[in-house]
């Protein structure tokens, strides 16, 4: 069976393509979930896409993946500054865990150069845009086929 990757997204990360495309580009979650979900498949291994806008729905999501996935591609949006929850949730998973983010936070407002998942992330991405997730889906199926 193929190696499954999950892909969690948090708040206000269903709006893409919608609001501050200046930023966050013109890309829907729907399309970013389509271009995996095709790349996956030329990889030979298999993703699932959840977002919430909720704490608890991440946490819950990361506690499923126990078990079930064999690595983690997050953008836990706002919840990665202010997340111990989060952090401490994706410290009982045992697999790679990456962190995206689709802006280059670095050059924004200082309250966003700091995150939690950091300390438990394996590789950090930021400013590659939503074509990030594909590098991050790259990145894993290479990590968990080797
Ligand atoms: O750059 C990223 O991917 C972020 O994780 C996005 C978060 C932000 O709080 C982080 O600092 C960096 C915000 C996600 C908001 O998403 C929206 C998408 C479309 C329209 C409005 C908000």
């Amino acid at each position: 069976m193929s190696k499954l990757i999950y892909i969690l997204n948090g708040p206000n990360l269903n709006l893409l393509g919608q609001r501050q495309v200046d930023i966050y580009g013109g890309e829907t979650l729907e399309d970013i979930t389509r271009d995996c979900t095709a790349l996956a498949d030329e990889l030979g291994v298999a993703i699932e896409q959840f977002q919430s806008n909720h704490e608890g729905g991440l946490v819950d999501v990361i506690h499923q993946a126990r078990g079930q996935a064999a690595g983690i591609i997050i953008n836990a949006a706002a919840y990665t500054h202010t997340s111990v929850a989060i952090l401490d949730a994706l410290n009982t998973f045992e697999g790679p865990v990456v962190e995206l983010h689709i802006s280059q936070v670095h050059k924004r407002e200082e309250f966003r150069h700091h995150s939690y998942i950091a300390q438990r992330a394996d590789a950090v991405m930021a400013g590659f845009g939503t074509y990030g997730y594909q590098l991050a889906v790259r990145h894993l199926a290479k990590l968990l086929k080797a």
